[in-house]
């Protein structure tokens, strides 16, 4: 029997569909004493080290859990359960770890990199290890902002390594003991058969590949899922030309999001984004068939899985008051890996630039408190506002891709809020920096004005927001051809690009992008 020590915080739901897709069944451990009765134990941590431990303190599960690691029994720690094997994290200073493995987890000292590392890299198999039994070379989904690093006093342990900056550990092992620092259930069908490895207590370990490289961040290709209740009361996936859903009327409507969720998925997507774009004016905990449609996608789709539309504080009808970090906690338990904040990001700039300190009062800072700052990325959705001259505003310009209406080469991106409805006295690239400031891990920038057009990315904006965060930048909005991926990849950097309607449509299917990227040398995941 397989048991799964789940203290509550986190998307542990994919975990247990990955492995209830690989035939096993699993128990939970409930008190501190079901520990020792397991007869395997996987420890998916999330996140941060401080939290993790006290959470495991609290539980009463500290010791328990040192004495069947010190028998040396069957365990699998993931993310922050490979983290809590080391003695100590830079991340919660002075808090112990369980330390079973020498050393100290480390923040990424990237120039030049994004941090959180977020995405798909290939790992280096040092020794021969079950777990890597048909391992070869496939990239695997890690999310972290600290790591530890390899060196002489935790050698014994080493069973992998990455590149991100210097190399660090993406996998330990000391006999039935080990740990990735990736996320098994969110890497395809690779993860998959890790996990198998693990789940069905393989013993046989093949010589590793001996041609390891150097492993490089692949650039992530994100399939977006606009969801929406249509006329007829149905959830539609739909899609709009410059936010504008309608056609002749009706609600566009492009198909049914779990069916197309799971094709996206079959056809290589890396990731998976749903926004339920008129949540910003229905209460998103009573909108039921949102939170069943990600259960029911998580159920057959292992890579990451955002979703956006609604997440901020809401009074319901009753008058019972629920906080953003209710609203995401609900949408992390349905199987959301990442929560998407739009309209309610910009209200809480606005605050934050006007009070000039951090006060823990917004859904960034407190869903990145308990979820991490990875869980939290900030959709932003803005318009350009044409100028003369740069010096007619006090926003940050770049030269306008196109001429606005009155020959103006210049513009500003403007904020909106509730689907580009209302524009804010906010720039997009002074939203960005403030996200990072208030604990954003991620940024998906669209575009109103290329939304559906086909006509490419907006690079300038583009380019200017990732200029001014060190966090990930998604491209999104107005692919129309494979050369629009290469495109945005080569002029701004960043670390992913998002489409929907080219993908929709069928117009151009996901692996003909990333045979577009490999023929030009740049790395996806296979
Ligand atoms: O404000 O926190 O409730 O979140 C609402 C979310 O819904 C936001 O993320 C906002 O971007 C989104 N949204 C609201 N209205 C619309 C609309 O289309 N009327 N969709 C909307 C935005 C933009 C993209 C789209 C890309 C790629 N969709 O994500 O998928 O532009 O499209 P393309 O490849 O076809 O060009 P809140």
């Amino acid at each position: 029997m397989i048991s799964l020590l789940d203290y509550g915080a986190g998307n542990v739901r994919s975990l247990r569909n990955a492995i209830q897709s690989q035939g096993f069944s699993l128990t939970e451990i409930e008190r501190p004493e079901d520990i020792l009765k397991a007869e395997r134990l996987i420890f998916p941590g999330v996140g941060a080290f401080g939290a993790a431990m006290a959470r495991l303190h609290a539980l009463g599960y500290v010791e328990p859990l040192k004495a069947y690691l010190a028998e040396g029994r069957p365990y699998l720690g993931i993310c922050i359960g490979l983290q809590t094997l080391f003695e100590g994290s830079e991340e919660s200073p002075g808090v112990e770890g369980l330390g079973l493995i020498p050393g100290q987890i480390r923040r990424f000292d990237a120039s030049g990199l994004s941090v959180p590392h977020m995405g798909w890299n290939g790992v280096r198999v040092h020794r021969p290890s079950p777990l890597f039994a048909d391992y070869s070379g496939d990239k695997l989904y890690f999310v972290h902002s600290y790591r530890a690093v390899p060196g002489p006093e935790s050698a014994d342990w080493v069973l992998a390594t990455t590149d991100y900056g210097d190399p660090f550990v993406s996998a330990v092992q000391r006999g039935r003991v080990a740990a990735v620092q990736f996320h098994p259930e969110k890497s395809g069908a690779a993860g998959l058969r890790l996990l198998r490895h693990f789940l069905a207590g393989e013993e046989a370990a093949p010589a590793p590949r001996s041609d390891p490289g150097p492993t490089h961040l692949a650039k992530r290709i994100i399939a977006c899922l606009d969801v929406r209740t249509n006329d007829a009361g149905d959830l539609v996936v739909t899609k709009g030309d410059q936010y504008d859903v309608r056609e002749q009327g009706e609600v566009r409507n492009l198909g049914k999001p779990v069916e197309l969720a799971r094709r996206y998925y079959e056809e290589g997507a890396d990731e998976v984004t749903f926004l339920n774009i008129t949540a910003f004016r229905d209460f998103p905990l009573a909108d039921q068939p949102m939170l069943e449609v990600l259960r029911r996608t998580s159920e057959n789709v292992f890579v990451p899985l955002t979703i956006g539309g609604g997440i901020r504080a809401f009074t319901d009808g009753q008058g019972r008051t629920y906080s953003a970090l209710d609203v995401a906690s609900e949408y992390f338990r349905s199987g959301a890996d990442k929560v998407s904040i739009g309209s309610d990001a910009v209200d809480a700039v606005e605050h934050y630039l006007v009070r000039g300190y951090k006060d823990g009062s917004t859904a960034i800072e407190q869903i990145a408190q308990v979820y991490g700052n990875q869980a939290v990325v900030i959709s932003i959705d803005p318009r350009r506002v044409y100028v003369g001259d740069p010096a007619e505003t006090r926003h940050h310009c770049v030269q306008a891709p196109e001429p606005g209406p009155n020959g103006e080469s210049w513009c500003w991106y403007q904020c909106t809020v509730k689907g580009g409805r209302e524009g804010r006295d906010l720039d997009a690239v002074e939203l960005a920096r403030a996200c990072e400031d208030l604990g954003a891990g991620e940024i998906l920038l669209n575009s109103i004005d290329r939304d559906g057009t086909g006509r490419g990315f907006d690079l300038g904006l583009i380019q200017s927001v990732a200029d001014a965060v060190s966090i990930p930048v998604i491209a999104s909005s107005g692919a129309g051809s494979v050369e629009h991926f290469s495109q945005v990849f080569a002029a701004t950097g960043v670390e992913a690009a998002l489409a929907a309607g080219i993908f929709h449509r069928q117009e151009v299917p996901i692996a003909a992008v990333k045979a577009h990227l490999a023929e030009l040398g740049v790395e996806t995941r296979a």
